[in-house]
């Protein structure tokens, strides 16, 4: 097999000291954090579509990248050089898990049936890839939002003739996740969504969209399909609103339709802050309540309002995205999946392992600290002591339902003016900069 990646040999864990950059400074695969491996706790995943397919077009240019993978005139001669590509990249970078949409892995043909044979023949040679290296799928998915058919969105278009073709797709893309012994299985609504209400009937929209993932978890369970499903929660774009507009949104659609036991969320950074929250806020609120099932590992620009799609450098996001991650169990069948682009400019096959080796050692600096923060008890300590009027007589028998407004009124006409107590969030905030 050609190597795609000359010059670069597997890329080590140096130390902090290092001063090589193609080596890792904190990700250290092996070592044990809070019991478990580095490489446990982070399950990290590369992606597909950005690190092999990404050229770096923007909507005002070109390509500025160009790969010798790609290069092959007959484009499935090219989709197996670029599979071989990958591998070669997730062995040196050291990862067990990627990530893909079918349509990533392999181009569309003139009819349906002729691109899921190109599929499946991709879909073979991934297999042997992932036998020969033992790295897995993390998880599979359709793309429904490049093809034009899909402009008016797949399971929410006004045609059911498109409904029906997006949930061949789907039902193809969830065989071939399975066939690869993928750990989840991701629905992203890019499409689904409206671009103006003047031609939008929104709840026939949510009614089909919970068909297409009814029918989605009928068809899981007849296959004996056992990955985790998971629906990726982003606001707009490329639609003015997307139905799956933060984590507390898909919650409720999964609740109003008995989606609940069968989906969790896939939380992107950047798609966070899009929806006007924090990434911490997110995780927090789908940790709460048994949703966290997985992780695009990216972040945004706070200048700029759109999905930029960056790598994550940013420790204190990382330490706070570890803290929530670490406080609800940690991973089970997701990851941390670099859902993330190089820029532009960032233009050599080397920039590749640049990119994912910051994200990889941003990611690990969030867990030790995170861990180190857990291990001395000193945010939670802090929060328990908040909260502590609750474990009282008085808090117990409000959340148990035993006190009615009448108790309470009683209550504060006898007690007078309640002390108040600081949030100490100056306090709290030097904490954890001393753990950083
Ligand atoms: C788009 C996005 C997707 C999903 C998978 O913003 O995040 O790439 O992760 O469809
Ligand atoms: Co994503």
């Amino acid at each position: 097999m050609a190597e795609h990646f000359p010059g670069i040999a597997k890329i080590e864990y140096e130390g902090p000291g290092s001063k090589n950059p193609l080596s890792f400074k904190h990700y250290n695969a092996d070592e044990v954090v809070l019991g478990k491996t580095m490489e446990d706790h982070m399950r990290f995943s590369v992606c597909y579509w950005h690190t092999m397919q990404g050229l770096g077009q923007d909507m005002f240019g070109v390509n500025t990248m160009s790969r010798s993978f790609h290069i092959a005139s007959d484009p499935i001669r090219a989709a197996e050089q670029t599979m071989e590509a990958a591998f070669e990249f997730f062995q040196k970078l050291g990862v067990k898990y990627w990530c893909f949409h079918d349509r990533d892995i392999s181009p569309e043909a003139g009819s349906l049936a002729d691109t899921n044979r190109n599929l499946d023949h991709i879909v073979d040679l991934a297999d042997s890839l992932q036998n020969d290296t033992g790295i897995k799928t993390l998880w599979g998915t359709a793309c429904l939002f490049v093809n034009p058919r899909y402009m008016a969105g797949a399971a929410t278009n006004p045609s059911p003739e498109i409904f029906a073709y997006g949930a061949a797709q789907i039902k193809k893309a969830i065989e071939v996740t399975h066939r690869l012994n993928g750990e989840g299985y991701v629905f992203w609504g890019g499409r689904e969504g409206y671009d103006t209400l003047l031609n939008t009937d929104m709840k026939q929209e949510a009614d089909q969209l919970a068909r297409m993932l009814h029918m989605a978890v009928d068809f899981k369970k007849s296959i004996g399909f056992e990955g985790q499903f998971y629906i990726e929660p982003k606001p707009q774009e490329p639609t003015k609103h997307q139905y799956d507009y933060d984590c507390q949104s898909c919650h409720a659609f999964l609740l109003e339709y008995g989606l609940e036991n069968d989906f969790q969320l896939n939380i992107e950074a950047n798609h966070a802050t899009l929806s006007g929250h924090t990434f911490h806020h997110e995780l927090e609120y789908a940790g709460a309540r048994g949703l966290l099932g997985s992780v695009d590992a990216n972040r945004g620009d706070y200048l700029i309002g759109w999905d930029t799609d960056q790598f994550p450098t940013d420790i204190y996001d990382t330490t706070m995205a570890m803290l929530t991650i670490l406080k609800y169990g940690g991973f089970k069948a997701g990851g941390l999946n670099f859902d993330a682009k190089l820029r532009r400019q960032s233009t050599d096959l080397e920039d590749l392992f640049h990119a994912h080796i910051g994200g990889m050692d941003a990611f690990a600096r969030g867990l030790k600290t995170a861990a180190k923060i857990m291990e001395d008890g000193v945010l939670e300590g802090k929060l328990t002591e908040r909260y502590a009027g609750w474990s009282g007589d008085l808090g117990q028998s409000i959340i148990t339902g035993r006190a009615s407004l009448e108790d309470l009124e009683a209550h504060a006409l006898e007690s007078g003016e309640p002390e108040k107590s600081s949030g100490r969030q100056e306090m709290l905030e030097n904490i954890l900069n001393e753990y950083i």
